[in-house]
C-alpha cells in the first residue's frame, strides 16, 4: 500500500508531508482510486470538470492511464469497447449533470450489447439535489441511470467506497455483462477517514465472472438435438467473441463439421475463409436449416426474431447457448436451451461430441457451398472493377486486402453503406478484431471504440467510417493526435447521409436533410492537430495512404471520395424506413 497517497500528502508539500504525520488518514479521492486499483483497472477513460478534475490528475499521479476526451459518449463508447476487449469493466469518469447526460448513451449502449463498463459520475450535493434548492448542477442522477444500466449505486462515505467499487465491478461482469452506474458525490471525495481503517475497507473481488456450468440433462437434451440434424447451422455472436473461448469454438465447429454463420463482431473467431463459414449463404442457410445452435447471439431484430420470411424453408428447433436463463423463449421457442457461459457449455457440448459423431449430410453441405460459391463469384467481379469515382466496392476491397495482410489490425466500422458492405466485404481472420454498431445500430462509436482498441492493445486500428457516422465523433481525432495513438481513419465521403445527391422537396435554397457540403475535405481537419490528412480518389492512393499510416504508426485521416450516387437509403435496413415498410 506504500503508493497509496493520503490527504495530507495531497495537499501539503512534500517536505511537510514526511516524518511526522505518516499516511495517517486517507481520502475519498485515494479510496476511489484504490479500490480501482486493486480491481484491476488500469485505465480511466475521462472528460475532467468539477467535481472530478483532481480525480483525473491523481490518477495519472497514482500510475493509472487517464484517457482525456472532447465530450463524454465518446469516453464511454471507449469504456465500453475496452470492456468488451479485456474482460475488465471500462471505466468512464464524467462531471454531473450534463457530463454525466453525455455519458448516458454510452452506458445504455454498452448494457444493450453486454459490454462490461463502469460509469462513474461525480454529483452535486444530495440534501440540496433531494430539496430541490438548486444546486451547482443539480440533478438526480442515480435515478435517472437506473433504467440504463444493470445496476446503480451510490456511495455516500468515504468508508463505503470499497464496497461501492466492488459491487460495482461483479455487477458489470458477472452473469450478462454489462454497464453499471457508480453516482460519487462531490462531497465523498474529500471526507477522509484513518488510512489503515481506509485500506482494510476496500474489496478485491473474487472471481467477479464465476463459470456457470450447464446442467449435465440440458446438455444432453441439446446433443440430441444437434445429433437429429440434417441440416444443422451454428451461428456465433458476440457473446461467443466475448467469452474467449476461441480453440473449443473452434474446435466444436470443426469436430461436428457444422456449417456457421458469423454475427458481424463474431467474424474472425473462425477465419471468414474458413470452410464451414456460411456467411456468403446466409439467406439460404437461415431458411433451410432444420437445427440451429445459437452461441452467444440473440434472435433479436439482426436475426429477424427467429421468424418470418428469413427463417421462412423450413422448421426450426433451436438450441440457445446463454448465460441469461430470460434470454430463452424470448422470440421463439427454444427446445433445448443451455444455459451457462460460453466456455462452459462449448466444452460440455465437446465432451459428447466423439468419434462417431455424423458429419452433416453432405447433400447440405453441398448445397451451401454452391450459394457460397455464386455469391463468392459476384463479390469477386464487382471487386475487379475500378469505377470513376471510387464506390463502397472498390475503396473496401483495399481495406480488405491489407486486413488479409496483416489480420492483427483492429477495425472499427460505423455507418449505414459503409457499414453494411465493409461486413460482407473486408474478411476477418482473428477474434475480437472488429468492433462496431452493434445490437443497436448507433452511431457515433467510431472515435471512442478505436482509441480503446488502440489504448488497451497497442496494435493499429483502422476506423472505417461513413461520412455521417464520422462526424458523430469526429472532433475525438484531437484525442488520438494528443495520445499519438496508431488509428489510421477512413471516411468514406460520399456528400451526405446514405447519398449526396436527395433533393430539398420544397424546392427551397437549403440542401436537403441528409446532404452534406460538396467535396468536403475531411483530411484537412486532422492537419490542424498535427496528423497526417490524406485525400485519396482512386483505390491506389487509398492504399498508399493506409499502407503509410500503418508503417509510420502516426494519427491519419483518410479522405476517401466515394461516388455520391453509390448509397442505398439506409444501407441493407431500408425496409425498416416507415415509408419502405408501407410498400
Ligand atoms: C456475405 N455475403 C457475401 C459475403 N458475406 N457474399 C460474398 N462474399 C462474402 N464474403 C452475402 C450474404 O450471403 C448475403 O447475401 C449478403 O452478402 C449480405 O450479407 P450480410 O451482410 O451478412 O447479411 P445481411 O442480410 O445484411 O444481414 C442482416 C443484418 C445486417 C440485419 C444482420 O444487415 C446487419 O448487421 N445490419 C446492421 C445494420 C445497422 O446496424 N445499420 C446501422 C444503422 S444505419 P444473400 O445470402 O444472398 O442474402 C441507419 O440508417
Ligand atoms: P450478436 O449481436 O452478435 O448476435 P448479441 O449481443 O445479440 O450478439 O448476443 C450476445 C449474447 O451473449 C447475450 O444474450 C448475452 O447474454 C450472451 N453472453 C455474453 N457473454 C456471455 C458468456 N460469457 N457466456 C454466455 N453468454 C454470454
Amino acid at each position: 500500500m506504500a503508493s497509496a497517497v493520503v490527504a495530507q500528502r495531497a495537499q501539503e508539500p512534500a517536505e511537510q508531508a514526511g516524518a511526522q504525520a505518516p499516511e495517517a488518514v486517507i481520502d475519498g479521492f485515494h479510496l476511489v482510486l484504490e479500490a480501482l486499483k486493486l480491481n484491476g483497472i488500469d485505465t480511466i477513460y475521462a472528460l475532467p470538470g468539477i467535481p472530478i478534475t483532481d480525480l483525473t490528475r491523481m490518477a495519472q499521479g497514482e500510475g493509472l492511464r487517464v484517457i482525456s476526451f472532447r465530450h463524454e459518449q465518446h469516453a464511454g463508447n471507449a469504456a465500453a469497447a475496452a470492456g468488451f476487449l479485456t474482460r475488465k469493466p471500462g471505466i468512464c469518469l464524467t462531471v454531473s449533470a450534463p457530463g454525466f447526460l453525455n455519458g448516458l448513451t454510452a452506458l445504455a449502449n454498452a448494457t444493450t450489447n453486454c459490454f462490461p463498463m463502469i460509469l462513474i459520475s461525480g454529483s452535486s450535493e444530495r440534501e440540496v439535489v433531494d430539496l430541490q434548492q438548486g444546486d451547482y448542477e443539480e440533478m438526480d442522477q442515480l435515478a435517472i441511470a437506473k433504467p440504463l444500466c444493470k445496476a446503480a449505486y451510490r456511495v455516500l462515505h468515504a468508508q463505503d467506497i470499497g464496497i461501492g467499487v466492488a459491487r460495482a465491478v461483479r455487477s458489470a461482469l458477472s452473469g450478462r455483462p454489462g454497464g453499471v452506474y457508480l453516482d460519487l458525490p462531490a462531497k465523498l471525495f474529500a471526507q477522509t477517514m484513518d488510512a489503515e481503517a481506509g485500506r482494510r475497507s476496500l474489496v478485491k473481488v473474487v472471481d467477479p465472472a464465476p463459470a456457470q456450468r450447464p446442467a449435465l440433462e440440458a446438455v444432453q437434451r441439446a446433443l440430441d438435438v444437434l445429433r437429429s440434424a440434417k441440416r444443422p447451422l451454428v451461428i456465433l455472436g458476440k457473446g461467443a467473441a466475448y467469452a474467449q473461448a476461441d480453440a473449443d469454438i473452434r474446435a466444436l465447429i470443426e469436430k461436428t463439421g457444422m456449417p456457421y454463420l458469423p454475427m458481424s463482431m463474431a467474424k474472425g473467431l473462425l477465419p471468414d475463409n474458413h470452410a464451414q463459414s456460411a456467411a456468403a449463404a446466409r439467406s439460404y442457410v437461415l431458411q433451410e436449416a432444420d437445427v440451429v445452435l445459437l452461441v452467444g447471439a440473440r434472435l433479436n431484430w439482426l436475426l429477424s426474431h427467429g421468424k418470418g420470411k428469413t427463417w421462412g424453408g423450413t422448421p426450426k428447433q433451436f438450441v440457445q447457448i446463454d448465460i441469461s436463463p430470460t434470454e430463452m423463449d424470448s422470440n421463439v421457442a427454444i427446445g433445448a436451451p443451455l444455459v451457462g457461459d460460453v466456455a462452459s457449455c462449448v466444452q460440455a457440448l465437446l465432451e459428447g461430441v466423439d468419434a462417431k459423431w455424423a458429419p452433416p449430410p453432405a447433400e447440405w453441405l453441398r448445397a451451401i457451398a454452391e450459394r457460397r460459391d455464386k455469391n463468392l463469384a459476384k463479390m469477386a467481379a464487382t471487386l475487379a472493377a475500378n469505377p470513376v469515382p471510387m464506390n463502397f466496392h472498390s475503396a473496401l476491397g483495399v481495406v480488405r486486402n491489407i486486413v488479409r495482410e496483416r489480420p492483427d489490425i483492429y477495425l472499427v466500422n460505423e455507418g449505414a453503406n459503409t457499414l453494411d458492405f465493409a461486413r460482407s466485404i473486408v474478411d476477418m481472420y482473428q477474434p475480437r478484431k472488429r468492433l462496431d454498431v452493434g445490437t443497436w445500430g448507433i452511431m457515433g462509436i467510431g472515435m471512442g471504440f478505436a482509441v480503446a482498441a488502440a489504448v488497451t492493445t497497442g496494435k493499429p486500428v483502422i476506423a472505417v467510417e461513413g461520412d455521417s457516422a464520422f462526424g458523430f465523433s469526429g472532433m475525438e481525432i484531437e484525442t488520438i493526435c494528443r495520445y499519438e495513438l496508431p488509428v489510421c481513419v477512413v471516411v468514406f465521403n460520399n456528400n451526405g447521409v446514405y447519398r449526396g445527391t436527395d433533393k430539398n422537396l420544397g424546392g427551397g435554397k437549403d440542401v436537403a436533410p441528409t446532404v452534406f457540403v460538396k467535396g468536403a475535405r475531411y483530411d484537412k481537419m486532422i492537419e490542424a492537430f498535427g496528423g497526417v490528412g490524406v485525400h485519396a480518389t482512386t483505390p491506389a492512393e487509398l492504399e498508399q495512404g493506409i499502407r503509410q499510416a500503418l508503417a509510420s504508426g502516426r494519427p491519419t485521416l483518410i479522405n476517401a471520395v466515394i461516388d455520391e450516387n453509390a448509397g442505398t437509403e439506409s444501407g441493407r435496413i431500408t425496409s425498416l424506413n416507415p415509408a419502405a415498410a408501407k410498400k
